[in-house]
């Protein structure tokens, strides 16, 4: 209103006056609207800017045409939108699209069961291998004219091969010999959000939950399309949407309406939703806020063995499938870090998660149980209780029941040994639970490429079953030929303008999807990929970026808690350094895991200490158990060392230490160097984001060496070296 009356008096004004007053008007509504520039990283990986090779673009030109898409859903029209924008962007082009083949060379995109042109190429020997998801590229004649075709058995598996070809065309591949089958390794591929319903983010760096509860259902944020976009172009296909640490009402028929809401956006991306349950909440409301029991029931029990607890569940699951007839399941934690769940009433874990799988089962529901427990009953040392609770159970759980383990037995740490669950349950399908976003990792302040750190898991044999058995033959199910495999990543998304607070945030979401479509994937490529469709197409900054990105999450091992040290950050908010810290639950302090004393450092765990390698397979129990074979990284997870022990280095285990701390704080400070020479390649804001960042990463990461060192030689009672500022880059 004030804006009009302001306008109708400018009316008959001076025109020189009018016009400054306009002027005036614009900047203060330019200033007032959120600025959205075109690389503030909302985009993604998918800028989709004009390719600058004009090779590759003469090859392309000459292939597209035209786009044909034939057959007619809600994931077709996704396709349109996208290969449109995608073609057009990259190849400055305004492409038709058309529903059958009339102009020359042409993309053509089809399910044999909605489009002719797939039936007549007949392409049914390579169909039958690519299952529901699965997609074929190929270059291909149609009635002689020569075509790039992409198909599959349904519209989703034609939506990833979108994407992909999109991805090569970014890269810059040609496309003339262009064959690819491609279908994923893992089944369920999710991420895992610890977003809370009052809309925080549990170790969430980026801002507020992508959720807007409290405008579900009735409004739709356009961000739930783009989410879902950004997670099919990687293959994910499945969110749990809230935190582990469940609120009940999750399961009220309020937000089983903002879930449907949900579900009827994330569908046509191949999205099907998930939520985390409590295990009480056919219970009472509890009126202690603080508690995490308690749920939206009237019962006096969640027993599950009781009949009126299994029949509770059976509604509810009923009650969400009539609304949502593709919802996927429950993720459970339950009787870990004050969750209730079966162990309250003297049953086991099997008891709880059957219980809630017999009810999602008519639906093809699933269910994913965390075995993130470590009660203090089980054993005086942490890494060992989950294995002790879960290897026992091995089948015992119904088929659709996931056992769903950390990477690791602790928790997340920089760096673990791989958790020894993988490879003990051989008739338990395990689902790996992977954290995107960076609790113990810098937060979205410290650049940390995770690729290297999962393949480091996936690529460990475990020996479960001789030489051979990876943790990847274990997620995908080979080796214990599983009837469904899964893999989960803690989600690193936020309300953040650019999605995961840091920009090079966005590549371990990107990498967590490629590696769960599939682990075979290198972290180089994927690195290489990512930088190409997100920052450069200039050979010599991807180089220089990669170099950065490769290294960067050794370096941070070796800043906060090199050789196998874990656990010494500050207590619950998990950022800074914290080796003092010993009060409270004993497994929460810093001093239960690094044990330093004068004689040395580390926490035995060998067959004279807690004996938590014998949890592992031969002959990895014996490497880990024996000092001299240990390999260093695990050496002061596995052991209680000297600190005059000879290192592989032929440096005392002090020196060593001071020396990795140093490489590590090194390493950051070369990675600032190497970024300050991209300004001129690099866009504006975004180089000065990461610049930021980065000062702040190297700051953190002395911190980290300086409070760490000058606290353990109060054991070694051994100098620190001055450290040089010479950059050695391992
Ligand atoms: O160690 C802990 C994290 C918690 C998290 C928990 C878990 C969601 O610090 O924030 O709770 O792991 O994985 O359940």
């Amino acid at each position: 209103m004030r804006y009009s009356a302001n306008v109708s008096y400018l009316i008959g004004m001076d025109m020189k006056y009018s016009m400054q007053y306009m002027l005036f008007v614009l900047c203060i509504l330019l200033l007032a609207c959120p600025m959205v520039s075109a690389h503030d990283g909302y985009d993604l990986w998918m800028a989709y800017s004009k390719l600058d090779d004009e090779t590759i673009l003469k090859e392309y030109k000459q292939a597209f045409s035209s786009i044909v898409i034939q057959g007619q859903s809600e994931t077709l029209r996704i396709i349109r939108e996208e290969v449109k924008k995608g073609l057009d962007g990259l190849l400055g082009a305004d492409l038709p699209i058309c529903s059958t083949l009339t102009t020359g060379c042409s993309l053509v995109i089809g399910t044999p069961t909605q489009s002719n042109l797939m039936q007549k190429l007949d392409l049914s020997s390579e169909l039958v291998t690519l299952g529901h998801e699965g997609f074929l590229i190929r270059a291909i004649e149609i009635d002689g004219i020569p075509s790039v075709v992409i198909t599959a058995n349904e519209d989703i598996g034609l939506l990833y091969g979108s994407f992909h070809l999109l991805r090569l065309m970014q890269n810059g591949q040609s496309l003339r010999d262009a064959n690819i089958c491609s279908r994923p390794r893992i089944q369920y591929r999710l991420l895992n959000h610890w977003d809370n319903l009052n809309g925080s983010v549990e170790r969430g760096y980026a801002g507020r939950s992508l959720w807007k509860w409290n405008e579900l259902p009735e409004t739709i944020d356009p961000r739930y399309r783009d989410y879902a976009r950004a997670n099919a172009s990687v293959g994910i296909n499945g969110t749990v949407v809230n935190n582990v640490n469940a609120n009940p009402a999750i399961l009220t028929a309020e937000y089983i309406a903002k879930l449907k809401a949900l579900a009827d956006v994330f569908r046509p991306y191949g999205i099907k939703v998930f939520v985390s349950i409590r295990f009480s909440s056919p219970l009472r409301p509890t009126s202690d806020k603080n508690s995490r029991r308690g749920g939206i029931g009237s019962l006096e029990t969640a027993d599950p063995l009781d009949p009126d607890v299994r029949h509770w569940w059976k509604e509810k699951v009923k009650e969400i499938y009539q609304s949502i007839p593709d919802f996927g399941g429950f993720l459970v934690k339950a009787n870990s870090e004050g969750m209730p769940g079966p162990q309250d009433y003297k049953r086991t874990h099997a008891d709880g998660a059957n219980m809630l799988a017999e009810a999602l089962a008519p639906y093809s529901g699933i269910v994913m149980w965390r075995a993130f427990v470590y009660d203090p009953e089980v054993d005086p040392d942490r890494a060992k209780r989950a294995y002790k609770e879960f290897t026992p159970l091995d089948g015992q759980f119904n088929t659709n029941v996931f056992v769903q383990s950390k990477n690791g037995p602790i928790d997340f740490q920089p760096r673990e040994p791989v958790h020894p669950l993988f490879g003990a349950m051989p008739k338990t399908p395990l689902m790996l639970e992977l954290q995107i976003t960076q609790e113990y990792l810098g937060h979205s302040k410290h650049l940390v490429f995770l690729a290297p750190m999962w393949k480091e898991y996936l690529e460990f044999d475990t020996h479960a079953k001789g030489q051979g058995s990876h943790v990847y033959r274990i997620v995908d199910g080979a080796l214990h030929n599983y009837s469904m495999t899964g893999i989960a990543g803690v989600a690193n998304t936020g309300s953040d303008r650019n999605w995961c607070g840091h920009l090079f945030g966005q590549a371990n979401w990107y990498a967590f999807g490629r590696l769960s479509w599939d682990h075979s994937l290198s972290s180089e490529s994927i690195a290489e990929e990512w930088i190409r469709m997100t920052l450069s197409r200039n050979n010599d900054v991807i180089k220089t970026i990669k170099s950065m990105m490769m290294g960067s999450w050794e370096a941070c091992v070796n800043y906060m808690t090199p050789l196998g040290l874990h656990h010494i950050m500050q207590e619950g908010f998990h950022y800074g350094p914290s080796p003092d810290h010993a009060r409270g639950r004993q497994d929460w302090t810093s001093v239960y895991y690094h044990r330093a004393d004068s004689e040395g450092l580390g926490f035995n765990r060998s067959s004279t200490g807690s004996q938590a390698t014998s949890q592992y397979f031969s002959p990895n129990a014996e490497r880990f158990d024996n000092l001299k074979t240990c390999p260093e990284k695990y050496l002061l997870w596995f052991h209680h060392v000297n600190w005059d022990h000879k290192m592989e280095s032929g440096r005392t285990l002090w020196e060593e230490l001071c020396y990795k701390y140093n490489t590590g704080v090194n390493y950051v400070k070369e990675m600032r160097r190497k970024w300050d020479t991209l300004e001129k390649y690099i866009d504006k804001d975004i180089y000065l984001h990461v610049q930021k960042k980065l000062a702040t990463q190297e700051k953190d990461a002395i911190v980290w060496r300086d409070t760490c060192l000058n606290y353990f030689q109060k054991f070694s009672n051994k100098p620190v070296p001055v450290f040089s500022d010479k950059v050695i880059i391992e």
